[in-house]
């Protein structure tokens, strides 16, 4: 009988953690981004452990000290990869940003296929193993998320260290005539067979994953039904599923129903006349689609002159990789079109595009979501996009709409109330948009309502459950909560 799984162990590329230098002093904030809002539910208070690097090469930075005190605060153990300046240039911005992300989003002419990339990824995907076999025992459970460690298992087996291993793709999985232009794309292909469980994000990523097994691998065999099956490789099998993954439905509802999150939802109204609201939330990305989004508004303006003064779009914008050339020169694009778009439209009184640059802490966040008739959420690709289902939780009055890209994992769980479109059909999304601003309070609130049946149905703690039930069988209800928290602030 197999020893009972005790612990779980999530392994990402960054801690939940990150550290900054601020005025002289080292700090420590919450991370954010989805697989932070996503996973500290999950693990708080269970006694787990998260592994990843902590976000600084910076050998001055008291790294253990700091994740020391968020730790406890979180409630679970935080265990740092440290990595150079070399590692990460090579690891993370190289391969997994500048080859894996372009790719596996379907946008081949944005990878620059650098053979050096590949080997600082396989080293450094070899050190996060070398720390999970130490910091782990075989009765722990290691989930592994994301592609920067698609080869973890791989090398714990090439150690002969034996973990129990579930790996989770939050980004989508592309399909074979795309994955077929990695130069390495059998050794990833084979290094991803040696988990015990692969998890995507949609039944269509899981579809592209066995197509592409099929013609990597004409030995391996697919059998079952649902949304896990099989797969047989003849000397070993693994589990592969689809996970939609989702947020923590009454956290956010809660907020959004806080007295003084209604107050400011109110005042931005306020400030922008009791206009109609059309808002997006997203990571400063390529893959998010916000230029073409600016051009969707302006084609709007166009063709429904109706709406001119009679809306405004916020676009709410969380800077992201900002090192990078190609996102600092989104970032001008970007600029310019909201500029060019209100030096087009703008009369005394109304300014069509409202653009803000910073990272919103939850409660202001919240306020826009409630504040919001409409989130217009158009990825070109998104494994899942968590916005949509967030602006979803937040509407407490059932009274908004979803107009939300076809390309987002998220359509396919929410495609019946959702109203779906192509982020590049320009005239498609201001049709869209035209036609949910006519829509009335009964049809807002019969599709808003189902939407948000379907994602407090389907939560995050319903994700982690799926996944883990796959995985070993049990539920996150059975890694027994503590019942106090040994750290007090001093
Ligand atoms: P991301 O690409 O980061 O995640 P997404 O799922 O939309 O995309 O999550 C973004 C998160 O950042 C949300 O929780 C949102 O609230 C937050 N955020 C965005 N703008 C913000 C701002 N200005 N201020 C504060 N917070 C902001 C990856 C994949 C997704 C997948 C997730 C989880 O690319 O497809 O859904 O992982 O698997």
């Amino acid at each position: 009988m197999e020893s009972e799984t005790r612990r779980l162990v999530v392994v990402s590329n960054r801690l939940p953690a990150a550290l900054s230098l601020e005025d002289g002093r080292w700090q420590v904030k919450a991370g954010a981004g989805g697989l932070v809002s996503a996973l500290a539910p999950a693990l708080r208070n269970r006694g787990g452990m998260w592994i990843g690097w902590s976000g600084t090469s910076n050998p001055e930075a008291d790294v253990a000290g700091l994740l020391a005190d968020f730790s406890s605060e979180a409630g679970y153990d935080l265990c740092t990869v440290p990595l150079t300046a070399d590692e990460v240039a090579g690891y993370y911005f190289g391969f997994s940003n500048e080859i894996i992300w372009p790719l596996f989003h379907d946008l081949q002419t944005r990878c620059r296929f650098d053979p050096d990339y590949w080997r600082m990824y396989l080293d450094v995907n070899f050190k996060f193993a070398e720390v999970v076999a130490r910091k782990t025992t075989p009765d722990d459970y290691i989930w592994i998320h994301d592609y920067h460690l698609m080869h973890q298992a791989f090398f714990l087996k090439s150690m002969g260290v034996k973990r129990k291993t579930g790996f989770f793709l939050h980004i989508p999985f592309p399909p074979p005539d795309i994955f077929m232009k990695l130069p390495w794309r059998w050794k990833l292909i084979q290094a991803l067979t040696e988990f015990d469980l692969v998890g995507f994000q949609t039944l269509q990523d899981r579809r592209n994953f066995t197509s592409c097994l099929h013609r990597l691998m004409p030995e391996a065999r697919v059998s079952g039904r649902g949304a896990v099956v099989t797969v047989d490789m003849g000397n070993n099998s693994l589990r592969v599923g689809a996970f939609p993954i989702s947020i923590d439905y009454n956290q956010f509802a809660d907020i959004a129903r806080r007295p003084e999150v209604a107050d400011r939802a109110f005042a931005i109204k306020e400030a922008l006349r009791h206009r109609k609201i059309i808002l997006g939330v997203d990571r400063l990305d390529y893959t998010k689609g916000i230029p073409e989004r600016i051009r969707s508004i302006r084609t709007m303006l166009h063709r429904y002159p109706d709406l001119k003064g009679q809306v405004n779009f916020v676009q709410i914008a969380v800077p992201s990789r900002e090192e990078v050339d190609e996102y600092k020169e989104l970032r001008t694009e970007i600029e310019q079109l909201v500029g060019r778009v209100n030096g087009e439209f703008s009369f005394p009184g109304w300014v069509p595009v409202h653009y803000h640059y910073r990272s919103f802490p939850p409660d202001e966040l919240a306020a826009y979501y409630l504040a919001a008739d409409t989130a217009l959420v158009t990825p070109l690709r998104d494994g899942m996009n968590l916005v949509a289902k967030e602006y979803c939780a937040c509407n407490v009055n059932e009274d908004g709409a979803l107009v939300l890209s076809e390309f987002a994992g998220a359509a396919a769980q929410l495609q019946k109330n959702a109203y779906l479109v192509n982020p590049y059909d320009l005239e498609g999304v201001a049709k869209a948009l035209h036609r949910v601003f006519h829509w009335d309070r009964e049809e807002r609130q019969r599709h808003m309502s189902r939407l948000r049946d379907q994602i407090r149905r389907n939560n995050i703690y319903w994700w982690v459950d799926s996944f883990l039930q796959a995985g070993i069988a049990r539920k996150l209800g059975d890694f027994p909560a503590l019942d106090t928290m040994t750290y007090e602030r001093g």
